[in-house]
């Protein structure tokens, strides 16, 4: 029956004939660069999923936003252009403050808490995203954020009127909060921004810098460990629902395993992309004592804002973590 049905390339139709998986392509968009380790755990996670349903789920990656942007992603799962796809979660919190929980300054500052934050967070996240026709498959973090700059910073006031590059609002607000000029702009375009002037400074991970090289461009990287936002892949609702149940344990088995692999890659980076933006000549450290206060002082505003926006739901989330410390 498979070798009878014409596949298409890029085609994101899951059928079931007589109650038989049929073998199927999905393409999966992702927004990062192909050298990323969030890219690198999809293209394995792709690998298992095919190996492990004997190609009748056949995944194939497209990262760097070279399939839909970044900005994009989300949507066209939900509409079906694409079966399935990662996107970063904290993207979407100007459609629902939720998204952002990852992204709330100095609340889960290392690993073990980003962990004990998204244990708190995931079944909230998970009802949410299944009320948006999407089903989530795993989520992995970006290693601790940090800030990039063209001269040294040591407190808030040489932030001043600074072009600051943004991925979600709450990054934007924080642009805002320390007098910066917030413009949004996708990983996958950063180098061009800070080369062109665009942008002259951002928050992200050691990783970003490392991977678009922002070395040609900026001078210091302050490690901040404001927040770790994650990224997380998610399926169409109705390309899952038509997947067989064979097909969607070795999908979910697949998942678990990316998981865990990207939670350890993700704690290996960033070491490793310290070291990195240091070879490549940036002066790489802790920022001032007094830099940090002064952004406490923000992250506690931010804060106010995130839960009023957010309402009981975030709060409880905000409680469930507390209580696992
Ligand atoms: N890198 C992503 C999000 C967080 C991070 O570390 C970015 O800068 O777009």
């Amino acid at each position: 029956m498979k070798k009878l049905l014409p596949l298409v390339a890029g085609s994101v139709i899951s059928m079931t004939m007589a109650g038989a998986a049929v073998a199927d392509k999905w393409d999966m968009p992702m927004a990062y660069s192909a050298t990323n380790f969030h890219s690198a755990v999809g293209a394995e996670f792709a690998q298992c999923v095919t190996t492990g349903t004997g190609g009748d789920v056949e995944i194939v990656t497209h990262p760097s936003g070279s399939l839909f942007k970044g900005g994009e992603i989300k949507r066209a799962i939900q509409t079906g252009q694409a079966p399935i796809g990662e996107r970063l979660l904290s993207g979407h919190q100007n459609e629902n403050a939720l998204f952002g929980y990852d992204s709330i300054p100095f609340l889960a500052t290392s690993f073990d808490d980003s962990a004990k934050l998204w244990k708190a967070a995931k079944p909230t996240i998970e009802k949410l995203l299944d009320s948006q026709n999407l089903v989530l498959l795993y989520a992995v973090p970006w290693p601790p954020q940090g800030l990039y700059f063209k001269k040294e910073v040591n407190a808030v006031a040489d932030m001043k009127g600074i072009k600051f590059r943004s991925y979600n609002s709450a990054t934007a607000r924080l642009a805002e909060l320390t007098g910066m000029l917030p413009v949004q702009i996708e990983a996958a375009e950063i180098s061009q921004a800070f080369a062109t002037g665009v942008a002259e400074s951002m928050i992200s991970s050691g990783s970003t810098g490392y991977d678009r090289k922002v070395w040609e461009s900026l001078t210091h990287f302050y490690e901040v460990d404001a927040w770790l936002p994650r990224n997380y892949v998610m399926v169409n609702k109705g390309v899952w629902d038509g997947t067989s149940d064979a097909s969607k344990n070795v999908i979910r088995g697949c998942a678990t395993l990316a998981e865990y692999a990207g939670n350890y890659r993700a704690k290996e980076y960033t070491g490793f992309t310290l070291n990195g933006l240091r070879a490549g000549g940036m002066k790489v450290g802790p920022a001032s004592d007094k830099l940090v206060s002064e952004l406490k002082e923000i992250g506690k505003t931010m804060t106010t804002e995130w839960l009023a926006k957010a309402g009981a739901e975030g709060q409880a989330i905000v409680d469930a973590f507390k209580a696992m410390k």
